[in-house]
């Protein structure tokens, strides 16, 4: 039997331009989360092993071609995909740590010139983040970082755009973390308001719905 009292998971979502760090933040969250005793998973969009993900993996290692509003709805299906289990975790009291969400959604598409609100409409309805990490870096420093790995959006021209899209649906409530700092910076950063974020729905903060 498990206890109806237990308290929920945080839904956290790292959001960034590609390069930025937060592949390799979000595993460092979820293992400092885990020696905290803390209840955590590491979750990604696009999820690639079902089957809209491996649509969308197609289409962004360019071996299949798209309309941009179809995989625009795609990655959005991949999440709606995603949502009941989501829920069912953070009710069994598991922290998500989430790299990309629905802001990833609407910052991409609407970079190739598509219309903010279209964009917004089918993630409505989906779990609202409990807090949206933003890892701050410029364009032209994460093209420096190595460079890109060749997917479809990997160019310093489009991440600038994704950048200016990024900064129009950037909220107050975001937590913004210099993503140039060294790491050990911005992973401390990052623990601190996680377990902030964590002790708030600890204590009974609602999980809520987009688009909020
Ligand atoms: N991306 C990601 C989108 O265009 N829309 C989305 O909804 C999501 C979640 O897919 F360029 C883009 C962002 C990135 C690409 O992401 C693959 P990863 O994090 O590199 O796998
Ligand atoms: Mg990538």
């Amino acid at each position: 039997e498990g206890n109806k009292m237990e308290s929920r998971g945080a839904l956290v979502v790292l959001e960034g331009l590609d390069r930025s760090g937060k592949s390799s933040q979000c595993s460092r969250l979820v293992s400092f989360l885990e020696g905290q005793g803390i209840s955590a998973e590491l979750w990604r969009f696009p999820d690639r092993t079902t089957n809209v993900g491996q649509m969308i993996s197609a289409y962004l290692s360019n071996t299949s071609q798209l309309d941009d509003r179809t995989i625009h709805l795609l990655f959005s299906a991949n999440r709606w995909e995603k949502r009941s289990l989501m829920e069912t975790k953070l009710k069994t009291g598991k922290t998500l740590i989430v790299d990309r969400y629905s802001y990833s959604g609407v910052a991409f598409s609407s970079a190739k010139g598509l219309d903010i609100e279209w964009c917004k409409a089918p993630e409505i309805g989906l779990l609202a983040p409990d807090v949206v990490v933003y890892l701050d870096i410029s364009p032209e420093k994460a093209a420096e970082r190595g460079g890109y790995g060749g997917e479809r959006y990997e160019k310093l021209e489009f991440q600038k755009k994704v950048a200016d899209c990024y900064s129009v649906l950037h909220d107050v409530s975001w937590k913004v973390v210099d993503g140039c700092q060294p790491m050990e910076d911005v992973e401390k950063q990052l623990q601190e308001v996680v377990l902030d974020c964590v002790t708030e729905c600890r204590k009974g903060k609602l999980l809520a719905t987009l688009w909020s």
